[in-house]
């Protein structure tokens, strides 16, 4: 069992933010990770936002395995979330926009009926650290009206931004408050730098994702590598990246150091894709 001991103070602030605007709350948008559409995906929410309107965005999809993707679409779809999956760097984000007024028609339907104001739809945007939340702001905005960082962590505080005369969106900073006792959640969270890399031992990371790319994307990982085989010992796969890498230490040895990082910062800048860690049928 991985000892993780991580409940950053600004996790109890935000739980307590997001609390208090709720009441201003018409939609809320959960975002989460496409390759780890389980890991991602906080519990607590379910409680938190039980009485909202939902919508849940698959971010990331360019680097995701798209048929996974589609099992996991369907399965949300079953526990009546609305599902888009989205990638936010080059795709369109017009269907987000079409989801969330159609989302609302009903809501604004029945104001106009009672004679009501036009008013602004205000929406949540939440999610665990990392996943694209500001990105998808941005997008949204046309320009950058928040900040954006590989790294988790990366905005802190909770601000209203007006994205048109018909809405209105509320950034948050990633929380982490899910079932981090999980071992395989912990590390595919880690693997996809939802938690910072001090968190879990980063070797024990690496490890994750090699055994995770051999038994389901063999291939991905023989290419990236230039592998002819996959050796069936964790050591001996370390030791042939190693070589294929130029990671030695004096004397010829393998640099395993070199080799963790080689494989943590390769997953992490997206460099090895089309991959979900998460397994519907598992
Ligand atoms: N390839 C790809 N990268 C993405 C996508 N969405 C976001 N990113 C990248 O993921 C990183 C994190 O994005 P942010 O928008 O800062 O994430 P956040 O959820 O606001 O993170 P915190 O504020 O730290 O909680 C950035 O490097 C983005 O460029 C996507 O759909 N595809
Ligand atoms: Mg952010």
């Amino acid at each position: 069992m991985v000892d993780i001991n991580w409940y950053p103070g600004h996790m109890v602030k935000t739980k307590k933010k997001i609390k208090e605007n709720l009441k201003y709350i018409d939609v809320v948008v959960e975002l989460i990770d496409a390759r780890i559409p389980y890991s991602s995906k906080i519990n607590e929410f379910n409680e938190m936002f039980k009485n909202k309107k939902k919508i849940l965005v698959l971010t990331k999809y360019d680097l995701c395995d798209k048929k996974e993707t589609e099992k996991w679409i369907k399965h949300y779809e079953e526990k009546n979330y609305r599902v888009i999956s989205l990638d936010l760097i080059k795709g369109d984000v017009k269907k987000f926009f079409e989801i969330i007024e159609n989302v609302m028609e009903e809501t604004v339907s029945k104001r106009e009926d009672k004679g009501m104001l036009k008013k602004r739809t205000r929406s949540i945007i939440v999610g665990v650290p990392n996943v694209g939340k500001s990105t998808l702001i941005n997008r949204l905005v046309g320009k950058k009206a928040t900040r954006v960082g590989n790294k988790p962590g990366v905005t802190t505080s909770l601000d209203w931004i007006r994205i048109s005369d018909k809405l209105e969106l509320l950034d948050t900073p990633g929380v982490l408050w899910p079932k981090l006792t999980e071992e395989k959640v912990a590390l595919n969270l880690a693997s996809f730098s939802a938690i910072k890399e001090s968190v879990l031992p980063l070797d024990d990371v690496a490890t994750y994702i090699l055994e995770t790319l051999k038994t389901y994307y063999p291939n991905l990982l023989k290419n990236r590598y230039g592998l002819d085989i996959i050796p069936d010992d964790i050591v001996e796969l370390y030791d042939e990246i190693g070589k294929k890498r130029g990671c030695l230490i004096k004397g010829g040895e393998i640099d395993y150091d070199k080799v963790v990082n080689i494989v943590v910062n390769d997953l992490k800048s997206g460099l090895i894709s089309n991959i979900t860690f998460d397994r519907k049928d598992d």
